[in-house]
């Protein structure tokens, strides 16, 4: 029967038609696929010799959702529902063969089959939300009519996807084939539904599991307060939910114009659109110009750490998690002992939530040995060190390293700011040496900022990068600078919050704000859980700041009951008159006249140095590209991902135009602190967007 486009053949198994579409890299519902599928139907069943089809995808995976590249553009050919109505309503029985992901519209296709078979390693999803949307091809009205509603709510407002084993037991496939032989395992079903003569299973007319929940309302009330902590600030959760509640309540095709009006506002949204550039900028991070393919990579069979505190201990956990054994050197046996310990009850604990089991816990505490003999270290492939930010230690550290190590070892240090280049240059091997900054707690943080030295090659910064996506994290490639690229852009925020509580907001204002904003926490919320005395010496004190007249008055923050705010028997936090008092007299004493400070005020000042900084990171080249940097932020600092990260904010909500003269008109009121990045200036000169200047 042959090719219908350049994505679609048709060909034919005796009575089985078998429409293939491949489409790279993931048969995405591009105008071609719909085509193809349109069209390939059509001409299957216009062949009377043709008894059932199957639809089944070529490539790593089944239709993987609609073509998101596509999104907002002029939508040409055949619409989705088009090609879904050509399946529904085909006159012989129509298989999906599924394997890979069968996600977002890719389900929704298969949802308007009659059947749907599997390998046992696909997965299905509706993974819309993640992208700010919902299942807009019908899918909150077909998925609750096959899982019910419960399942429904679950999949939709998380984006799970779902293993094959786990989709038979709830009906959303019917069949699986033998692992690697999904094509006959399909066409088998086939002829079985024809010589059973099975009928047209349309899922829209499946109507028990919606009805059964009619009168119910509680489920949906009940579900909301479940996710509401989790989803708070986003808008489409809470659409998925309606649209299932419209499954439940009415009928179908009223159903689907309640998922179309919500699909049609998410989708034209701002919330929709920053989460789609996120979704770009995931797979934008990994992309270092100079390094492909064929760049050499060292091979990392065995992993030391230097130091079994907080940070080494998460560390190692990330490597035993993917089966990479690891030696952790202490200097001495007592906090070896304690670090190996800490990391066993961490392991004891996610056993407990049943998130891994004992049996895991065995293998991956198996996989971590201690010594207090830095010689141990002398046959690994990656070396951590993990200790204390001091240049004269951790230097000290690289030369025994240095003559320790077998060459070609990585010699990487975990330090937030000190100077790499400065760490490397001590060693004879400076092009061993990088940076691989974990976030604490390091075996949770998804983020790894993986730091580049002057010298660091490009086989130890590819290396350094795929190792990242072995042990689950997002690694963005930054440059040497004063905090790198998180911390340097946090760094802004938090002098503007301690300025902001001088001239007049309080503590709990800045915190609001940021709050509100879609941070996890504000800064002094932040300061009173890290400890106010972190970093903090009673003998080097001279009550010069807020900080230290609170440590010295034993208000170190939640553990002392006292921070920044008044914390009762269950930590929780109210504003403290007390901390109110001593900021007022503070400004009083530094002739501070203070004021009030609007919330929009508070916003700007916190967040518009931020962007600024993110700019001058851009021209110093300590950066690749402005997504990276949202990638850091939303992964790293909690940035809501519904506002796509510091840049695209200031570029794509607020308008660089604005940033530039808010920040102008702050630096004329508030000084330097505030002065205008050049390639902010040029940005909003010229007009031009941040790629278009090439970041
Ligand atoms: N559209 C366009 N490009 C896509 C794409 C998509 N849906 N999915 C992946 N890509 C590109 C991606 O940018 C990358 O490109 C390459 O494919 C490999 O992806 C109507 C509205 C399928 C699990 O949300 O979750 O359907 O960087 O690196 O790790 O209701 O991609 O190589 O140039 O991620 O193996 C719903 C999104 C859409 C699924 C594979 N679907 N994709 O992961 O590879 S909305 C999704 C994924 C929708 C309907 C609605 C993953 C994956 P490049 P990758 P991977």
């Amino acid at each position: 029967m042959g090719n219908i486009n350049d994505v679609a053949d048709l060909s034919t198994e005796g009575e089985i038609a078998v429409l293939t579409l491949n489409s790279p890299p993931v048969n995405a519902l591009s105008a071609p696929v719909r085509e193809g599928i349109f069209e390939g139907i059509k001409k299957a069943t216009a062949d009377s010799a043709v008894k059932a089809i199957v639809l089944i995808c070529d490539g790593r995976t089944f239709i993987a959702g609609a073509d998101i590249t596509e999104f907002g553009k002029k939508p040409t050919g055949p619409s989705l529902f088009d090609a879904q109505d050509m399946i529904e309503n085909a006159s012989v029985p129509v298989i999906a063969a599924i394997h890979g992901t069968a996600l977002g519209g890719g389900l929704e296709v298969a949802l308007t089959c009659h059947y749907r078979v599997a390998v046992p390693s696909a997965k299905c999803g509706l993974p819309e939300v993640n992208l700010g949307l919902l299942p807009g091809a019908g899918g909150t009205q077909r998925l609750p009519r096959i899982v019910g509603p419960e399942k429904a709510l679950e999949m939709v407002t998380t984006g799970q996807h779902v293993p094959a084993k786990k989709c038979l037991e709830m009906g959303l496939v019917d069949e699986l084939a033998e692992e690697g032989k999904l094509r006959e395992g399909a066409v088998a079903f086939a002829k079985k539904v024809v010589a059973e003569n099975r009928p047209l299973k349309k899922v829209r007319e499946m109507n028990d599991k919606v009805e059964a929940a009619r009168g119910k309302p509680e489920i949906f009330d009940n579900f909301r307060k479940s996710i509401a902590r989790k989803t708070r600030g986003f808008l489409a959760p809470e659409y998925n939910i309606q649209c299932i509640e419209a499954a439940v309540n009415k009928s179908f095709d009223e159903g689907i114009k309640v998922e179309r009006d919500l699909f049609t506002k998410l989708v034209t949204g701002e919330q929709s659109a920053a989460q789609r550039h996120v979704f770009f900028a995931e797979r934008q991070v990994w992309k270092v110009p100079g390094i492909d393919k064929d760049t050499k990579r060292i091979p990392i069979e065995k992993v030391g750490i230097i130091g079994a505190g907080t940070m080494g201990g998460g560390i190692s956990m990330n490597f035993a998690n993917a089966g990479i054994p690891v030696t952790i050197v202490e200097r001495d046996q007592a906090p070896l002992d304690k670090g190996l310990g800490t990391i066993r009850k961490n392991y004891e604990n996610t056993a407990k939530k049943g998130r891994i089991s004992m049996d895991d816990v065995e293998k991956r505490t198996g996989l971590i040995q201690g010594s207090t003999d830095m010689k141990a270290l002398a046959d690994c492939d990656l070396i951590i060190e993990a200790v204390f930010e001091n240049m004269d230690v951790k230097q000290d550290i690289f030369r025994q390293l240095d003559e320790i190590c077998k060459p070609g070892a990585i010699l990487a240090t975990n330090t937030s700011a000190l100077n790499i280049d400065e760490i490397a240059s001590v060693t004879k091997r400076p092009e061993a040496v990088i940076g691989l900054h974990f976030f604490s707690p390091a075996n949770v943080m998804r983020l790894l900022e993986v730091v580049r030295a002057d010298k660091t090659s490009k086989e130890v910064i590819a290396t350094s990068m795929d190792l990242a996506k072995k042990i689950g994290k997002i690694a963005a490639l930054v440059g040497v600078c004063p905090g790198f690229v998180g911390n340097r852009i946090l760094a802004q925020r938090q002098r503007e919050a301690n300025k902001l509580i001088m001239e007049g907001a309080m503590p709990w204002d800045v915190d609001r704000v940021l709050f509100d904003f879609g941070l996890p926490m504000g800064p002094f919320a932040m300061s009173d859980l890290a400890g106010l005395d972190l970093g903090w010496r009673k003998e080097n004190s001279k009550g010069e700041t807020i900080r230290d007249v609170l440590c010295e008055m034993d208000r170190r923050g939640q553990k002392t009951g006292a921070g920044f705010y008044d914390y009762d028997e269950n930590r929780k936090a109210t504003p403290s008159k007390v901390v109110e008092d001593i900021i007022k007299d503070f400004a009083e004493k530094k002739q501070i006249q203070r004021r009030d400070i609007s919330d929009q005020e508070i916003l700007e000042r916190c967040v518009y140095p931020m962007i600024n900084e993110g700019f001058k990171i851009l021209e110093e080249g300590k950066a690749i590209r402005a997504s990276d940097i949202d990638i850091v932020w939303i992964n790293g600092y909690g940035w809501p991902v519904y506002r796509g990260g510091p840049m695209y904010y200031g570029e794509k909500i607020v308008g660089l135009d604005k940033v530039l003269a808010k920040m102008q008109e702050f630096q004329k009121a508030h000084g330097d602190d505030f002065e205008p990045a050049a390639l902010l200036e040029k940005a909003v000169k010229e007009g031009k967007s941040l790629s278009e200047l090439g970041y």
